[in-house]
């Protein structure tokens, strides 16, 4: 049975793990004590040399990263739906994976952290970073329905987890309706699942 190292709050693991579902793919999960650092132990650094979720184990075959992951996964387990063959599309899929882990990861994904675990680091220039993204998307997204071809893909999956939680970054997504149009249609697929949501930011406002 394949492995993920996870953790409910990481939207890293999340897109990982969206991916296995969409492929149908049966799969255990196994939440890495994150807080006790169970991941700088030398038994998952073995596993990772970075110290991170997520990680994928496919029967011994041990892959670190969500692009990664994701790039493994739809290469070994899709028929070129989710993961496009032809080169053009697959390149496309890999320039919105590569966001995932630029201005997504230290735009929206890092004023999130920010709030979860009160790091003290100034919010507003990772906001501005997650909103001048969000302008980019919300721009594309208001003549087509998902970021690469006529379909859902990998590129529309890594996207969403740190998007779908701008909020708990302290950016509201209600500029945006193009996006939240988006965000519905992968949340409509049978084999969505969300990512906890976390009463902080905005989440935290609205909840007080
Ligand atoms: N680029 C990596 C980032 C992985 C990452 O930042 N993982 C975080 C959780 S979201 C983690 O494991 N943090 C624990 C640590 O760094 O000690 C990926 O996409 O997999």
């Amino acid at each position: 049975m394949i492995k993920l190292y996870t953790h409910p709050l990481s939207g890293n693991a999340h897109r990982a793990e969206l991916t296995l579902r969409a492929l149908n793919v049966p799969h255990d999960l196994i939440v890495v004590d994150l807080a006790g650092k169970a991941q700088k132990q030398p038994d998952f650094l073995a596993l990772n040399p970075f110290g991170q979720v997520p990680v994928l184990d496919d029967n011994g075959t041990v892959i670190w990263d969500s692009v990664a992951i994701m790039t493994y996964l739809g290469l070994t387990y899709d028929d070129g739906a989710l993961l496009p063959r032809d080169p053009a599309l697959f390149a496309q899929v890999t320039a919105w994976l590569a966001k995932t882990a630029g201005p997504i990861a230290y735009g929206l994904g890092a004023a999130r952290r920010a709030n979860i675990f009160r790091t003290g680091q100034d919010l507003e220039p990772l906001i501005r970073t997650g909103r001048e993204f969000l302008d980019t998307i919300e721009n594309l997204l208001s003549t087509r329905d998902w970021l690469v071809g006529s379909h859902l893909t990998l590129a529309d999956i890594g996207c969403y987890a740190y998007i779908a939680a701008a909020p708990e970054g302290g950016v509201d997504l209600a500029p945006y309706p193009h996006v939240t149009a988006w965000l519905n249609r992968i949340e409509a697929q049978a084999w969505f699942t969300p990512l906890a949501p976390v009463a902080v930011g905005l989440r935290a406002a609205v909840s007080a």
